[in-house]
Parts: C-alpha cells; sequence; structure tokens
C-alpha cells in the first residue's frame, strides 16, 4: 500500500469516526442518514452530472470538502469525476451497465459527517438481440412431417431482463406460412429458438425459403436483430418420371434402314439429381421381343435396330419405361405404337387359266371377235385382293385384246378373226404393273396356238390333166399321178383321191389310189370304143365335213393297127378332068369305121384329104397327083408289098392289094402330126 493510499485511509477512518459521530448529534432527513443513492443511465457522455454529495448532507450543513473513500477495483476514479470540494459528481467517461452496473462510495465532510454514496447505473437498451450469423443455410428434406422442429442459433442481447431478447419473428420469405418459430427461455435467460415446419414441404413447387428472421427485446423502443435463414429444401425420390405424351404413334417405311431414328419420347421428372435423372428402356418382357427397335437410355430415341417385314408384321406396340435414377426408382409406361408402311417389295403375282377345253394356251381359228381366251387374275401382297396393278397385254398382232370390268380379273378375247393358215400361233405376253414406287412387275409370256378348223378344201395342182398313153397298155399301167394340196392341219388337211363315177364316161376304165393320187388303168382300153376317155377325179379331206374339189384328168389314147382298114368297094374307078379345080370332088371311098391310116404321098406332095370326108378330094392338079402316086408312099408300117417299079400308077391301081397294107406308123412324123382322129373314113 502507497504512502499516500495509507493517508487517505487513515482519514477515510477519522471521517467515518466524525460521521457517525454527527449522525449521533443530528437527525435531519427521512432519508436514511448520511446516504445518498443516486442513480442515472448507462451510455451517458463524459462529464454528465451524476449528482451531488452535498445532497447528502443533514440539512443546513454544508461541507467544504469531502474525502472519497476510493477502493481499487471499484473503479471510482477512473469512471467518475468527483469534484471533493463541491461534491459534484460527474462521470468520466461513458458508462456501460453491461461493464459496471453500481458504484458505492464513502464521503466524509471534514466535519465528520459521512455520507455513503451509492450510484446504480440504470440499463438503457443499448443493445439489440444479436444473431450468432448473419446469414445461415439450413436444410430440410422435402416432405418433413409437420411439426418437425430444427433448433436454430439464437439470438443474443446483452441487455437484461425486459431489454434482452423477447422473442423473434419471420418477417420475410415465410410463404405459404410453411414454417413457425418456437421459442423458449432457457435457465441462462437465452431465449431459445427452433424452426417449425408447419406446411408439407415440396421442393418440386418450391425448393427453397429464404426466411428473415428477426429476434426483439423488450425495450422502448425495442432493438431487433435480424438474420437470414436460407432453408434448402432437400430432394426426396416422390415423383416419378411423366412422359409428354402416354401414347406415341408413327408410321415408318418398310424398307427404312436399321440405324434409322424412328420417333423421341420424352419424360421429365420433377426430383432432382439422379431421382430426377430419367433413364429410358423397352420393356421387353411386353413387348418387342425380337428387338426391332433400340431405344438411347438417356436421349429416349429409339432406332429401328433390324429390317422390318410389312408382311409378316404391319404394327409394332412397344411398352416404353422411363425410370429415374434413385435407389427407389419410380418407373412409369408409355406406349409407341409404329405403324409399318408396305414398301413396294413384292411383285404382283399373275394366274392365268386358258379357256380351252382341255387348259392349253390354244384358239380355234373359228373363234369370233369377243371370244374369250384366257383369264387373267393379279393379286399383289403389298396391297391385298384389290390390288391397284395395271395390266397389259403385248404381242398377238392386234388379233386378242385385254379386257376386264373390275381390274382384278382380267380377260383376253380375240379382236380380229384368225386365220391359222395364216399364222397359227401367237406370242403373247402380259404385264402387270403394281402402283408402288418404283413399281415392281409381273410377267407371264405364253405361245397361244390356233388350232385348225376345215376352212380350207384340197385343190388339185392343175385343174386339168391330160395325158397320151398307148391303147395297148395292159391293166394296171400307170397313166397319171394327180395331185392336191389342203392348207388344213390334220384330218382337215388329209386329202384321199377317188374318181368320181360317170354313165357314158369311161371312167371304170381307170382306178387312183386314194393316197398317192396314181391314176393306173384297170382295165383293156379300146380306142376304137372311146380314143379320149374324160376322167374327173375327186380329192376330198377329212375334216368334219370333209371338203373336196376335183379335176379333170383326159386321157388320149394312142391308136394301135389293130384293125384292117376295109374299102367299102374292092376297086374305085373314077375318071376326072383335066385340070379340074383343086378341090374338086372327084370320087368317094369308104373303108368302114374302123379304119385309121393316113394318106401319104411320095414326093412330097400329098393329096388334101379332108379329115372327116368321104370323099377323096384332090388338092393339086390332077396330073402330079397321079404322077406322084406311089405305091410306096402309101405303105405305113409294115414292109412294103412288093410292088413293081412303074412309076405311073392308075388311080384303079391302088385296089384293095394296096389300101389293105395302109396303116398307121407312129414313128412316122407326117402322119402323126396329122389328125387322126378325123381320118376315120376315107
Ligand atoms: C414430346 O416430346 C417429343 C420429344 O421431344 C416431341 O417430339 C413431342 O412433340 C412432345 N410431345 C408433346 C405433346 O409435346
Ligand atoms: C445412376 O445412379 C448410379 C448409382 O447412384 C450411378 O452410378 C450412375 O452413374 C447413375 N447413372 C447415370 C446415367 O448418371
Ligand atoms: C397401264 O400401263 C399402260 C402401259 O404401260 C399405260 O399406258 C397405262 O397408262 C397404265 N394405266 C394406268 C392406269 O396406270
Ligand atoms: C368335114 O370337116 C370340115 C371341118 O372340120 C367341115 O367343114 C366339113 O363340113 C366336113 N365335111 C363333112 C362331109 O362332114
Ligand atoms: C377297068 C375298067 O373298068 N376301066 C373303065 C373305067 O371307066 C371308063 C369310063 O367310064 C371305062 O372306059 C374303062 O373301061
Amino acid at each position: 500500500m502507497d504512502p499516500s493510499h495509507q493517508m487517505r485511509t487513515l482519514k477515510w477512518w477519522m471521517l467515518v469516526y466524525l460521521f457517525v459521530a454527527t449522525q449521533s448529534i443530528t437527525t435531519h432527513s427521512s432519508m436514511v442518514p448520511g446516504t445518498l443513492q443516486l442513480q442515472l443511465d448507462e451510455e451517458q457522455p463524459a462529464g454528465t452530472v451524476v449528482g451531488d454529495i452535498s445532497a447528502g448532507l443533514p440539512p443546513d450543513m454544508i461541507a467544504a470538502h469531502y474525502f472519497i473513500s476510493d477502493h481499487q477495483g471499484t473503479g471510482i476514479t477512473t469512471d467518475l469525476d468527483i469534484d471533493e470540494s463541491t461534491g459534484i459528481i460527474k462521470t468520466a467517461k461513458v458508462l456501460d451497465r453491461e461493464v459496471r452496473n453500481h458504484y458505492s462510495f464513502i464521503a466524509v465532510t471534514i466535519t465528520g459527517i459521512t455520507i455513503e454514496v451509492s450510484i446504480l447505473v440504470n440499463d438503457i437498451n443499448d443493445h439489440g438481440p444479436t444473431f450468432p450469423k448473419e446469414r445461415a443455410m439450413f436444410r430440410i428434406p422435402e416432405q418433413t412431417t409437420i411439426g418437425t422442429r430444427f433448433p436454430l442459433e439464437p439470438a443474443v442481447d446483452a441487455d437484461e431482463g425486459q431489454l434482452t431478447t423477447q422473442g423473434y419473428i419471420i418477417t420475410d420469405g415465410n410463404i405459404g406460412q410453411a414454417f413457425l418459430l418456437d421459442t423458449k427461455r432457457g435457465s441462462n435467460k437465452v431465449l431459445y429458438l427452433d424452426l417449425v415446419v408447419n406446411a408439407v414441404l415440396d421442393r418440386e413447387t418450391r425448393s427453397s425459403y429464404t426466411l428473415l428472421l428477426e429476434a426483439f427485446d423488450g425495450g422502448s423502443p425495442k432493438r431487433t436483430g435480424q438474420m437470414i435463414l436460407d432453408v434448402i429444401v432437400q430432394d426426396i425420390n416422390d415423383n416419378a418420371p411423366v412422359f409428354n405424351q402416354s401414347r406415341y404413334h408413327t408410321m415408318i417405311s418398310e424398307n427404312l434402314q436399321p440405324g434409322n431414328n424412328i420417333l423421341q419420347v420424352f419424360a421429365t421428372d420433377a426430383d432432382e439429381g439422379d431421382n430426377g435423372l430419367v433413364l429410358y428402356d423397352i420393356n421387353r418382357r411386353q413387348s418387342d421381343p425380337d428387338h426391332y427397335f433400340v431405344i438411347d437410355s438417356r436421349t429416349g430415341v429409339i432406332t429401328l435396330n433390324k429390317p422390318l417385314d410389312f408382311e409378316m408384321r404391319r404394327v409394332h406396340e412397344l411398352v416404353v419405361q422411363a425410370q429415374d435414377n434413385a435407389s427407389q426408382p419410380e418407373v412409369t409406361n408409355a406406349f409407341v405404337t409404329i405403324q409399318v408402311r408396305d414398301y413396294n417389295d413384292n411383285q404382283p403375282t399373275m394366274t392365268i387359266i386358258f379357256l380351252s377345253e382341255d387348259g392349253s394356251p390354244q384358239i380355234s381359228e373359228g373363234a369370233q371377235p369377243g371370244q374369250y381366251v384366257a383369264r387373267i387374275s393379279v393379286t399383289d401382297p403389298d396391297y391385298g385382293e384389290y390390288a391397284n396393278v395395271n395390266v397389259s397385254l403385248e404381242g398377238g398382232d392386234g388379233k386378242f385384246a385385254l379386257t376386264t370390268k373390275d381390274s382384278i380379273i382380267y380377260l383376253i378375247c380375240i379382236e380380229q378373226i384368225l386365220d391359222r393358215e395364216e399364222k397359227d400361233h401367237y406370242e403373247l405376253r402380259v404385264m402387270a404393273t403394281d402402283s408402288g414406287t418404283p413399281p415392281l412387275r409381273a410377267e407371264s409370256s405364253f405361245t397361244i396356238q390356233v388350232t385348225d378348223v376345215n376352212d380350207n378344201p384340197p385343190l388339185f395342182d392343175q385343174q386339168e390333166y391330160n395325158q397320151v398313153i398307148p391303147e395297148v397298155a395292159f391293166p394296171g399301167s400307170f397313166v397319171v399321178q394327180v395331185t392336191a394340196r389342203d392348207k388344213d392341219q390334220g384330218h382337215n388337211g388329209d386329202v384321199h383321191y377317188s374318181i368320181l363315177q360317170k354313165e357314158h364316161s369311161h371312167s371304170d376304165w381307170f382306178s387312183i389310189d386314194a393316197v398317192t393320187g396314181i391314176i393306173t388303168t384297170l382295165t383293156q382300153l379300146d380306142y376304137e370304143i372311146d380314143p379320149a376317155p374324160s376322167i374327173t377325179v375327186v380329192v376330198s379331206d377329212r375334216g368334219r365335213p370333209p371338203l373336196s374339189s376335183t379335176a379333170v384328168v383326159n386321157v388320149i389314147l394312142q391308136d394301135i393297127n389293130d384293125n384292117e382298114p376295109v374299102f367299102g368297094s374292092k376297086f374305085y374307078n373314077a375318071s376326072i378332068q383335066e385340070n379340074s379345080a383343086a378341090g374338086m370332088c372327084f370320087m368317094q371311098m369308104g373303108a368302114g369305121m374302123t379304119l385309121k391310116s393316113i394318106w401319104e404321098f411320095d414326093d412330097a406332095q400329098p393329096a388334101e384329104i379332108p379329115a372327116n370326108s368321104t370323099s377323096k378330094h384332090h388338092s393339086t392338079p390332077l396330073d402330079e397327083l397321079l404322077f406322084s402316086l406311089h405305091q410306096k408312099s402309101l405303105s405305113a408300117g409294115f414292109p412294103p408289098p412288093p410292088f413293081s417299079e412303074s412309076k405311073l400308077l392308075s388311080l384303079s391301081d391302088l385296089t384293095s392289094q394296096l389300101i389293105k397294107r395302109v396303116s398307121v406308123q407312129p414313128q412316122h412324123r407326117k402322119a402323126s402330126q396329122r389328125d387322126l382322129s378325123s381320118l376315120d373314113t376315107l
């Protein structure tokens, strides 16, 4: 203890003594004698007058000096400024109740009066509640049960009593009254704070709240403290993926190549992170077990995986599922209908039925225009029975045409009359073209045979045959061969020959080979009966009915000297005038019907003997005739009779001895050029 302090302590004790002594003498106030109670609000500026110690003196007493007891650590000397002569107490600095809320000391006057001074520092609301952080973040899972509490760090207020924190409110951001605050005063007077969930939190509706919390105290005016509380609503997998369409539909062409994208499905999941990550898949148990399609699990793009076949399957139904990637995933299904559009990959097929008796491709040449030849039915698997198929006909030289009523059944019919003999078969081609792009076609080629009808008679090569044969042909001798042709076919063209038997003809002398047409003699011919028999040959085919035609065969018989000429008279005597005119008849001779002879005169001076005459005319001057008559020249074919060499013969010399020997010599050129038939009489 320093000496001055010892001194002051001594003085204080002296004052105490004086004070006690004084008090025992004087009583002057209702207050506790010798005490002075002062108070002032904290936070006053330095120099603020707190009070006057003299106010604690008994009445009418004054003091000129005060001794102040001054204990260390009481803050008297540091915080207060006490004028020891006047007793005025001022603050030496701004007092803070929260540092020191009470001062007391004893002042002693010279006269020994002791005044116990007590100064109370009044609290003023100089502190507001203060949160430990200005901003804090807090995570609450969505769907948290209502009423669940989450303790928050409380605000502290240095003031006391009423001036400490009295409550909290949410001043902003409490959308939908999602939260409440609840408080509880702790034993340490701190007002603890809980955040209470007051509504169903749905992250998908609102994923965060920015709450402005305010703490207030009981001051007047009250002080407040604020903080921002960011409440993050944590996701839980409470949402399933949702497709934007419940059904998807598309149509693709049958010839789409694998690898092409077909369609995209799209699903969203309101959750976040893996809970909201949508992965797509095709439910293979329910659809597309053959993996015609694949789906991209992230994008939902469906791609063709294998070539399609419209004819096998026209519609593919896929069950596509969207699943989130949560640990407890939610799954949603959607249906995808993929229609396959036919691509023209099937040829039309044609069925051709020929309407002939035996079903073969043939038609009679007698068929009339309009008559049906064949029936064609066309189908196209790409389009079904009612295929839009264009059928056309080629070939046939315009003889055939195609008709249809319903574009399903087509008929080939005759357009123009046929003639087998002109053309006996036609190449036809039927083409069916469907309406695809590119069009596919079916083609059928066939040959229609034109069958024969017996529309052509057999015809002889010649209308008339002339043949010379010797009269003495033996039966069975060849005469002539006739030939006939028939343009028809088969029986219709199969010819056979016969001889038409006519009365007064000598056709029975001959026979004909039915097949070869060779005519032979059947019997002995007789020139004398008919030197030129004429026969009619008939040729017929074997058609039904048969057709036939005829020709004439003229047979000329060559007479041979099988009959001696016989004159009607043994001796002819005629006289003729010299220089008679040529042509004058001077003698008539007769040699019978069978006489065929030639009158030949030597020296190339023939007498003109009319063929059919029974008269002998002279044609040359008689002198010459007589002169030229020569027995030699009248012999024909036989060795001349041994006539005398006399040159001059009277006509009468030519008597029967001579005439008897006259005959035709076939090799004699001059005689053969004569018309023999006209020399039947002389
Ligand atoms: C659904 O999503 C798909 C893929 O994104 C899209 O093509 C389609 O138009 C959407 N449908 C609707 C109805 O929005
Ligand atoms: C899905 O979740 C699993 C496990 O959480 C993870 O390994 C995987 O990567 C996720 N898938 C995707 C596509 O993110
Ligand atoms: C059918 O085919 C023919 C020949 O190719 C053509 O001229 C005709 O226009 C086609 N008809 C139709 C209906 O396509
Ligand atoms: C003989 O025939 C010729 C011509 O052929 C004829 O002019 C004449 O009258 C006929 N004579 C006799 C007698 O028949
Ligand atoms: C032989 C013969 O009787 N000759 C007679 C022919 O005719 C003439 C007159 O007509 C007679 O004088 C011939 O005697």
